[in-house]
């Protein structure tokens, strides 16, 4: 089930890094949306959000603490947090990601 983004957790292939710790990595989106387009990732392989379990709590929260502070750290207070969960969604790479967009208006609701 590894995906490419098990290749940037090993620095198997380069990444633009901007946090990482040993529960997480976060580094820009090589597509970007926004001025501000970063993913955050678990280094645990979850297929998605509908993957994680009740002893993932504490990982999931220790994410969502980083994501304020990844983005206060690019100079973004506004910001949104996205997830894409399964196909139907468009979530195309299978490892629990959380896109960091920001910099730019943001519309809503999304498409
Ligand atoms: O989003 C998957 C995102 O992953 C998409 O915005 C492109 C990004 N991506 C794919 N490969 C890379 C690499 N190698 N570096 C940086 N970003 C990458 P999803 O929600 O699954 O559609």
């Amino acid at each position: 089930m590894s995906t490419i983004f098990s290749k940037i957790i090993a620095k198997e292939i380069p990444a633009d890094i901007v946090y990482e710790d040993e529960l997480c990595l976060a580094f820009k989106d090589i597509n970007p949306t926004a001025p501000m387009h970063i993913l955050l990732i678990p280094k645990k392989e979850l297929l998605n959000l509908s993957d994680a379990e009740e002893n993932d709590q504490a990982l999931l929260g220790h994410m969502m603490i980083k994501t304020k502070e990844i983005a206060h750290s690019q100079g973004f207070e506004d910001y949104r947090v996205v997830t894409n969960n399964g196909a139907g969604a468009q979530q195309s790479v299978f490892h629990l990601h959380f896109h960091i967009i920001g910099g730019r208006s943001l519309n809503w609701p999304p498409g």
